[in-house]
């Protein structure tokens, strides 16, 4: 049994379980990972045997947990640093920091509108100001990471990191609800799609069989 056991919740709808998984592999280690169906009876008590929050992602490493993705990513970096999910320089280490935090506490309005479904059939759906708000702050954050820091990769800070986690589900969510972006934006989008890691993620959650109604919009 690996001594590491990720609990995560649908592939299909769960983001934040998406988060955390990705930052996990890119870590580079071996470890299982459990899923809980979400919503569903009994949900709540089987993830509170595994998370403390009662909700997931949650990470078991020996006797440690460690609940909520972005804690579950710094302490990855932490204990896996040659995996250097952080950029190794302060200012790039600083930026990814404040764009990880900035999605962790941020965009609602995309987020609501537009909940992760990656099985969903490529479909528009009707944005308000506030969520083509978030989409323009997310797609200029992105450029200026490529710009700035993004010399020796594909991704924000060129090789894979937590802050590439931390935005995939936006990918997933901006492919499946056809929403309009840029060029650049939609390079970036292609880079986290052919991202190895993802592509599993993607592939698992097309074939879940749980369904659950409030998500489908
Ligand atoms: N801030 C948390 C959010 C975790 C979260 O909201 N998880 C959802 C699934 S994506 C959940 O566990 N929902 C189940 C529930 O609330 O019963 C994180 O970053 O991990």
């Amino acid at each position: 049994m690996a001594d590491i056991t990720i609990y995560i919740g649908n592939k299909n709808y769960s983001s934040w379980s998406l988060r955390a998984w990705l930052m996990l592999k890119q870590a580079g280690v071996a470890f299982e990972s459990e899923v809980i169906p979400l919503y569903a009876p009994g949900s709540k008590e089987k993830i509170l045997r595994h998370s403390p929050s009662g909700k997931v992602p949650a990470l078991r490493h020996g006797d440690v947990t460690v609940w909520d993705s972005l804690a579950i990513g710094e302490y990855l970096a932490e204990v896996f640093p040659k995996a250097q999910l952080w950029p190794a320089a302060p200012a790039a280490r600083a930026y990814a920091r404040s764009i990880s935090a900035e999605m962790h506490s941020g965009f609602a309005n995309l987020r609501r509108h537009l909940p992760m479904n990656m099985r969903r059939v490529v479909n528009p759906r009707p944005l308000t100001d506030e969520v083509k708000a978030d989409a323009a702050r997310i797609a200029a954050l992105w450029r200026d990471c490529r710009q700035r820091f993004g010399d020796g990769g594909a991704f924000l800070f060129g090789g894979f990191g937590i802050a590439d986690a931390m935005y995939a589900p936006v990918v997933s969510r901006l492919r499946s609800y056809a929403v309009p972006i840029d060029a650049d934006a939609a390079a970036y989008c292609d880079a986290i799609e052919r991202h190895a890691p993802y592509r599993e993620w993607f592939v698992a959650a097309k074939d879940e069989p749980m369904v659950l109604a409030e998500f489908e919009v």
